[in-house]
């Protein structure tokens, strides 16, 4: 445990509640949390929904689920936590992955550390006792010496500024703020408007109980199956079995997912192989469509067109109505330009009679009115209208929290043209403050790349213990040359290039790349560099004696 510093100078605000405040009970806080225990720091967790889970507590939409394989996603550092639980299926559906987080947080007791029903409305870095002053929604503050924001990428859901939208007489909810009460959707006429990875997955698993379903798109996107089966028993064996050799894969691979990288490019194979191939990936499960495909599909056009046309005909093969067919078809960005969705039954809903499809680059709608959605056509009647319509990526979160670093600078205004960061883990100015699973932080199988942040940050801190230090601040040569790396790989290929992960989709925010463009790679070689060289990319003080500075 880190002695609390008994402050000498007159600036005393008094004790620390905590070592390490956390902010955020998601996949990376629960895993933060429990390493910072295991480290010997007290720790303390705030979370604004009132139960375990972030992404997976929010998003409780029909048909959430997985699209890396259940197993990937898991945590890993714990051989019994793997071998006692059995996912039953290979893409796990939310409240299978609910129930894990939180059978993870009682099976360690990290419950006790947490408190729910807590936003956290300020967050500000006391300079003299460099310490961490943290406000939640109900006045309640928490110090502590280090904040870690695990806050998430996806946790602020975005409403598109639709005129009317407050108007409407039935029920509106978002993908992002589903409700925990069951919602009774039988018979009912439902309007599912974008077409992202949420509006394609709850879509058709909501089609079989609901009168009507009108989807309303924007942008038609590149789906592919999910392939998603029950895990059998003599899998589940395999994959306790296999545990060591999967991890050991798992935590070296370059997007933190099992499939094979595939070394051959489109044009090395036949006409006659391609479509062979393509077949094979459209079979394949998840992700690999993107991973084990040809290794030129992102950077050659002419191979990501090959692809495009492959998936082209397996629309037109399954949706019935030509016309729709053609609306599904993207004409405006190859594959991987927006996050590819893995569907299941999405194209074949289609032909369903009480399925319809309204192409909003044709009849934008107008307005929202009491009674449904107003486009050209005029007005369709709905009484449950689903937004599906995205988030407010990366940085949303954190802008949202009133973060204020040294000097009262606020990081809304640090970051005011895009995220600047070191390893996707701190900044500039807000020494202390981590923001692990945030912008610059993936770009892949999410819970990978932010368990290998959690494990450098724990690291670091014990790092400073152990040295003597108390205060940890990025200096700004390894923040510029870090987010350099990140824009210019982010034009080194289409992906994503038509999406969210530049921010676009919401106004007004600077397009800036929000994942990684490095990948992994470049996390771990960056991670091994500064551990090496005694974390020099870092400002490391001692500030709890005094003032008394002992920089190196
Ligand atoms: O959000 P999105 P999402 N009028 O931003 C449309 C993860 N996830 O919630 O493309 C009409 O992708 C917008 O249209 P356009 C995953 O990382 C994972 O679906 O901007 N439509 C688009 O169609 C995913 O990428 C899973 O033209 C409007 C949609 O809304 C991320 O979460 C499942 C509009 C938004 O799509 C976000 O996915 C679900 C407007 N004014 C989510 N504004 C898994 O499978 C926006 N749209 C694990």
């Amino acid at each position: 445990m880190m002695n609390h510093p008994e402050p000498t100078h007159e600036h005393d605000p008094g004790p620390l509640d905590a070592d390490v405040l956390i902010v955020g009970a998601g996949v990376t806080g629960i895993h933060q949390l429990y390493l910072a225990r295991e480290a010997g720091f007290s720790v303390r967790l705030l979370e604004a929904g009132d139960g375990v889970g972030g992404t997976w507590y929010w998003n409780r939409y029909p048909g959430c689920r997985f699209d890396s394989e259940s197993y990937t996603y898991a945590y890993l550092f714990s051989k019994e936590l793997f071998d006692e639980w059995e996912w039953r299926e290979q893409f796990a559906e939310q409240p299978e992955t609910e129930r894990y987080l939180n059978h993870v947080v009682d099976r360690f007791d990290l419950r006790r550390h947490m408190r729910f029903d807590a936003r956290v409305t300020s967050a500000t870095f006391d300079e003299p006792t460099a310490t961490w002053t943290v406000v939640t929604d109900d006045g309640t503050k928490s110090r502590s010496r280090y904040l870690i924001a695990a806050t998430g990428v996806l946790s602020v859901p975005f409403y598109p500024d639709v005129p009317g939208r407050a108007d409407f007489r039935g029920q509106s909810m978002h993908t992002g703020r589903w409700p925990a009460a069951p919602v009774d959707l039988t018979a009912k006429r439902v309007a599912v408007i974008g077409t992202g990875s949420s509006g394609v997955q709850i879509a058709p698993v909501i089609v079989d109980e609901v009168a009507s379903l009108t989807v309303y798109q924007r942008s038609a996107n590149w789906c592919t199956p999910l392939n998603n089966a029950p895990i059998t028993s003599d899998e589940q064996k395999q994959l306790r079995v296999g545990f060591e050799a999967m991890s050991e894969v798992l935590n070296t691979s370059t997007a933190g997912f099992l499939h094979p990288a595939n070394d051959r490019s489109a044009f090395d194979d036949t006409e006659e192989e391609r479509q062979a191939f393509f077949e094979t990936m459209w079979r394949s499960p998840g992700f690999s469509k993107l991973s084990s495909n040809y290794a030129d599909v992102l950077f050659d056009d002419g191979a990501n067109a090959e692809w495009c046309e492959f998936i082209t005909r397996k629309i037109r093969g399954i949706v019935q109505d030509p016309g729709t067919a053609d609306k599904l078809i993207p004409k405006d960005h190859g594959f991987g330009e927006k996050r590819p969705p893995f569907v299941t039954g999405y194209y074949e809903m289609f032909n369903d009679p009480k399925v319809s499809l309204v192409d909003l680059k044709q009849t934008p709608i107008e307005r929202i009115t009491e009674r449904g959605i107003e486009t050209a056509d005029g007005v369709q009647e709905f009484d449950v209208i689903v937004w599906a319509t995205g988030f407010d990526f990366g940085t949303g979160a954190l802008l949202r929290m009133g973060v204020r670093g040294r000097d009262g600078l606020a990081l809304v205004d640090h970051w005011a043209e895009g995220p600047t960061t070191f390893l996707g883990v701190q900044t500039t100015g807000f020494p202390n403050f981590f923001f692990p699973g945030g912008p610059h932080a993936a770009a892949g199988n999410n819970p990978r790349y932010n368990g290998d942040q959690v494990e450098f940050i724990t690291r670091a801190l014990a790092s400073l213990r152990d040295d003597g230090f108390d205060t940890i601040e990025v200096g700004p040569e390894a923040e510029e040359s870090w987010t350099a790396m990140v824009d210019r790989g982010a034009g080194q290929s289409p992906f994503g290039e038509a999406s969210y992960f530049f921010g676009t989709n919401i106004p007004g925010k600077p397009r800036k790349y929000l994942l990684n463009s490095g990948g992994r790679p470049k996390l771990f070689k960056e991670i091994a560099k500064v551990e090496a060289n005694d974390y020099q990319a870092f400002r490391r003080t001692r500030t709890s004696d005094g003032g008394n500075r002992g920089q190196r």
